[in-house]
């Protein structure tokens, strides 16, 4: 659906104030010697991938209660995908999940994301769930399970979305898996991390030139008393016994309460090993929320450490950024759009950071100074930024106001009839 008119008539009123707002913060920004035009080149510049699975409605082990309008196959997955990038113009990039969005064929999936100006980023594999005909369960593990028949059809489910990304364009692999046990002796600890870097091995092994793979951590959850790829120190182990096609991937939901996440990146940038992200916010667990709807200062550390390693130069500094979430109570076009705005708000207050500031501060033990430093990026209003990027870009000044004024949810809602039974889990 071209929601082109409903961009441009709602531009169309806004454009004035915009200029006036951007000039404004122009003139402010010139005072401190930044150009504002760099700063909305990067903006334009910013990429972050959608996860298909998004944007249907999420839900929790109690209950997913269905919106209007739920996309029913992985075609009109990418409507809604195609709706989010018309009006932010950072989104061309789809993470797909197999086999919720396995294709009849992958020349058609490609051909229609491509006339949508879209293409596919990181597949992700799934052995947290049993699949309709499935031989053999995953309810006691997969690439780590103690039977090596449950190991070998983890790795060949793995192997099979390797290839099918190749055929669809995609440059990476993620593998997230559950397995991990829930009472205290279940699980041998130091053996299934030996099975679990077995059964990597074969999947790294069919990785094509120029594909990297990407394994992500999480502390607990399905399992609530030991996962086996736990946290960033046992991942960083693994993608060094792996090769140097193997990089770890942060999801933010995935570490204890008040983790330091921003130092974990800047380890990982530090050693090498940084995959990149699946950003989203929480309060306590996984709770796959809008990213910086709960905690915008750690999302802009986070983005502090990543533009320091950028301007730096790096080597081999080359995160992919993905959002993670689960929308049970928001339009999930709605939610994705705005968390992508929020990860570019963060990334250009972190380019406004004076670093040459901070590092004084830093090395001369000045605290108040080096926080100040942060803190007058991250309290820079950069709205007039973003929606000046967007605008320039084909996109919506105003994303929300014209995606509702589109009317696209009442539309696809008329067209999809409603998903029958609600039902639990996060899709
Ligand atoms: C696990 C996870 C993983 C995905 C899944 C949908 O919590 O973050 O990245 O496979 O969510
Ligand atoms: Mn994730």
């Amino acid at each position: 659906m071209v929601i082109r008119e409903f961009v441009d008539e709602h531009n169309r009123k806004a454009l004035e104030f915009l200029h006036q707002d951007y000039d404004h913060l122009g003139r402010q920004l010139r005072r401190r010697g930044v150009e504002i035009e760099r700063l909305t080149e990067r903006a334009m510049a910013f990429r972050v991938a959608v996860p298909s699975w998004g944007v249907g409605t999420g839900g929790t082990r109690f209950a997913r209660f269905a919106g209007p309008g739920e996309p029913r196959s992985v075609f009109e997955k990418l409507d809604d995908c195609d709706v989010i990038h018309q009006m932010v113009r950072v989104t061309p990039g789809i993470s797909l999940h197999i086999p919720w969005d396995e294709p009849e064929s992958a020349d058609e999936l490609k051909a229609y994301a491509a006339a949508r100006g879209l293409f596919f980023d990181s597949m992700n594999s799934n052995t947290f769930q049993d699949q309709p005909g499935q031989r053999l369960s995953y309810k006691f593990g997969s690439l780590t399970h103690a039977d090596p028949a449950v190991r070998a059809q983890a790795v060949a489910h793995n192997v099979h979305c390797i290839e099918l990304g190749r055929k669809l364009g995609a440059r990476s692999h993620t593998v997230w898996i559950g397995d991990g046990g829930n009472f205290p002796g279940q699980v041998h600890f130091r053996r299934a991390l030996e099975r679990y870097l077995e059964s990597l091995r074969a999947v790294y092994a069919a990785l094509p030139d120029g594909f990297r793979m990407f394994i992500e951590h999480k502390l607990y959850e399905p399992a609530f008393y030991s996962t086996v790829l736990n946290d960033w120190g046992t991942s960083y182990y693994c993608t060094r016994e792996l090769g140097e096609k193997a990089f770890s991937l942060v999801d933010l939901g995935h570490h204890a309460p008040n983790v330091n996440i921003e130092m974990i990146v800047a380890r990982l940038v530090q050693l090498g090993k940084l995959a990149g992200f699946h950003f989203n916010d929480s309060k306590y667990g996984d709770d796959d929320l809008d990213a910086g709807s709960i905690k915008p200062f750690q999302l802009f550390l986070v983005f502090n450490e990543l533009v320091d390693a950028e301007l730096e130069g790096v080597p081999g500094f080359d995160p992919a950024y993905m959002l993670d979430q689960s929308h049970n109570v928001t339009d999930p076009i709605e939610s994705l759009m705005t968390s992508a705005i929020e990860l570019v708000r963060a990334y250009v207050q972190a380019h406004l950071v004076d670093r040459a500031a901070l590092r004084d501060a830093q090395e001369g033990h000045d605290a108040i100074q080096a926080l100040q430093a942060l803190k007058q990026a991250f309290t820079a209003d950069v709205a007039p930024i973003l929606a000046m990027a967007r605008h320039r870009a084909g996109g919506a000044i105003d994303p929300v106001a014209a995606y509702r004024a589109s009317g696209y949810r009442r539309r696809v809602a008329d067209e999809r009839p409603a998903a029958a039974g609600g039902g639990a889990g996060i899709v």
